[in-house]
C-alpha cells in the first residue's frame, strides 16, 4: 500500500528572515518605487482587497519575514497538530554557499536540524533546492546566463547531497517552476535581474532544464533511493467552444508553458511536482476568464482545471505530488472550498488511475509573496508580523478533517 503525503509548503526566502542574496538586495533597492511602480501592473487592479498594503513601500522587503528561520520548530509542531505528514522547504543557496566555492558549515548544520525535526514528528521532507533567490557572487557572474552556472548549481548539490546523506532524505525537488522565474525575469523584466528579452529567457529555461539534469545525476549517484523531480507549475487552458484558432492557441500554450520544460528533462525525473493555480479559458485571445470566484489577489479560483492539468502530465507515466495548490485569502473565507474542492477534483483523477502521490497546500504560513510583498495571504497559519505570532486559521482545520476523512477511506487512499 503506498503512503499518500499531505501537507504544506514553504520555501526558504518567504518565511525564513535574515536572508542576503539578489532578491533582497533588489528589494532593498527597489521598495520605496515599487507602490508606484505596482499600479502599472497588469495585476494591481484586480487586487481591491489588499491595496492599501500594496501602497506602503515597506509591504516589499523582506527583511525578518514570518522568522522561520529561528521558529521553525514551533511551526513543525503545528503542522504535525494539523494532521500532517509531510512538509516541503527550500534551502537557501545563499546560506550554504554565501562565497563562491566556501560552504558554510554552520547553515549546513542549521538545515540538518531542520530535516531532523521533521521527521522526528513523522513529516517526511521534501527538499527544494532552488526556489528562486540565488548567493550574490552567483548573480554577479551572470546568474543563469553565464554558461557555468549549472556547473556551479552541481557543486552546491554535491555538497548537500554528501551532508545529509546519512539523513536518508527520499525526496528532493531541484528547481521550483522554472518558467514562472524566467517568465518575470527575463522575459517580463519584473522580478530580478529585471531583464526583457526573448533570447536570453530562452537561454535561461535551456540552462535550468540542464541544471535540473545535472543536479538529477548527482543526488542519485550519491543517493540511489533518492527520488528527483521538479515542481512545475502548469495552466488549465480551456478552448472555447469548436473554433480552430482557439484550439491553436490552446496547443500552443499548452507546448510552451506546460510541457516544454518537462519534455527537455523526460528520462531524468523519478516524480512530478505539479504547482496547479490558473486556468485560462482561450477564446481568439488568452484570459477570458469569467472571474465568477476570485482570490484576494484577483486570481479566478477553478479547482476543476486541476483535474485536467493532472489528465495532461500524466502522459509522462510518473507519480505525481501536487507541490503547490493555495490561495490568498486574508479573512479565510473560502480556503476550506477551495481546499475540498481541489482535493475532490485530485480523487477524480486518481479514480481514474492518475498516480497522485501527495498533495501540499501552499503555504503553511501567510508569507512574501515576492514582487506583491506581504499583501497577499497564503498561510493555513496567520502570522502577524509585527509580533511574530501565530494563530492558526479555521480552514487549516478544515483541511485537517479532509486529511482525517481520507484516511479513513479503504485502503488508506487519498
Ligand atoms: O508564492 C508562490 C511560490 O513561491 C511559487 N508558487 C506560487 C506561489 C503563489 O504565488
Amino acid at each position: 500500500m503506498k503512503k499518500f503525503f499531505w501537507g504544506a509548503s514553504t520555501s526558504a526566502h518567504q518565511v525564513e528572515g535574515g536572508n542576503k542574496n539578489d532578491w533582497t538586495e533588489w528589494e532593498e533597492k527597489t521598495a520605496h518605487e515599487m507602490p508606484e511602480r505596482a499600479k502599472h501592473r497588469q495585476w494591481f487592479k484586480s487586487m481591491p482587497n489588499i491595496y492599501t498594503f500594496l501602497k506602503n513601500h515597506h509591504n516589499y522587503v523582506s527583511g525578518g519575514a514570518c522568522d522561520h528561520y529561528h521558529h521553525y520548530e514551533e511551526d513543525f509542531n503545528l503542522a504535525k497538530s494539523l494532521g500532517h505528514n509531510a512538509h516541503r522547504f527550500s534551502i537557501e543557496w545563499s546560506r550554504i554557499e554565501p562565497r563562491k566555492g566556501e560552504f558554510n558549515e554552520q547553515e549546513i548544520e542549521h538545515y540538518r536540524n531542520v530535516i531532523k525535526a521533521l521527521q522526528e514528528r513523522g513529516l517526511e521532507p521534501f527538499v527544494t533546492l532552488y526556489h528562486w533567490t540565488v548567493p550574490l557572487w552567483f548573480r554577479d557572474e551572470g546568474g543563469w546566463l553565464n554558461r557555468r552556472s549549472p556547473k556551479y548549481f552541481e557543486r552546491y548539490v554535491q555538497k548537500l547531497t554528501e551532508s545529509y546523506k546519512d539523513l536518508g532524505i527520499k525526496f528532493w525537488i531541484t528547481i521550483n517552476e522554472p518558467e514562472v522565474y524566467a517568465g518575470h525575469s527575463y522575459l517580463k523584466g519584473e522580478w530580478p535581474p529585471e531583464i526583457r528579452s526573448y533570447r536570453k529567457y530562452f537561454k535561461v529555461m535551456r540552462r535550468l532544464a540542464h541544471t535540473h539534469v545535472l543536479a538529477y545525476r548527482a543526488i542519485k549517484s550519491i543517493n540511489p533511493n533518492a527520488e528527483v523531480g521538479i515542481a512545475k507549475n502548469n495552466i488549465y487552458f480551456e478552448a472555447h467552444g469548436i473554433n480552430p484558432w482557439n484550439k491553436f492557441l490552446k496547443w500552443c500554450a499548452d507546448y510552451f508553458w506546460n510541457y516544454q520544460f518537462l519534455n527537455r528533462i523526460k528520462g531524468e525525473q523519478d516524480f512530478i511536482g505539479l504547482n496547479y493555480y490558473f486556468h485560462n479559458r482561450i477564446n481568439w485571445s488568452f484570459g477570458k476568464n469569467e472571474n465568477k470566484k476570485v482570490s484576494d489577489m484577483g486570481w479566478e479560483i477553478y479547482p476543476e482545471g486541476l483535474y485536467h492539468v493532472l489528465c495532461g502530465i500524466w502522459r509522462y507515466k510518473k507519480p505525481i505530488y501536487i507541490t503547490e495548490n493555495g490561495v490568498a485569502d486574508e479573512e479565510d473565507k473560502f480556503r476550506e472550498e477551495f481546499i475540498r474542492e481541489h482535493v475532490m477534483a485530485m480523487r477524480r483523477a486518481m479514480s481514474e488511475g492518475i498516480d497522485v502521490r501527495g498533495y501540499f497546500y501552499w503555504s503553511l504560513l501567510d508569507n512574501f509573496e515576492w514582487d506583491k510583498g506581504f499583501a497577499p495571504r497564503f498561510g493555513l497559519v496567520e502570522i502577524d508580523y509585527v509580533t511574530q505570532d501565530r494563530r492558526v486559521r479555521s480552514s487549516a482545520e478544515a483541511y485537517k478533517n479532509i486529511i482525517e476523512e481520507s484516511l479513513r477511506l479503504p485502503e488508506n487512499s487519498a
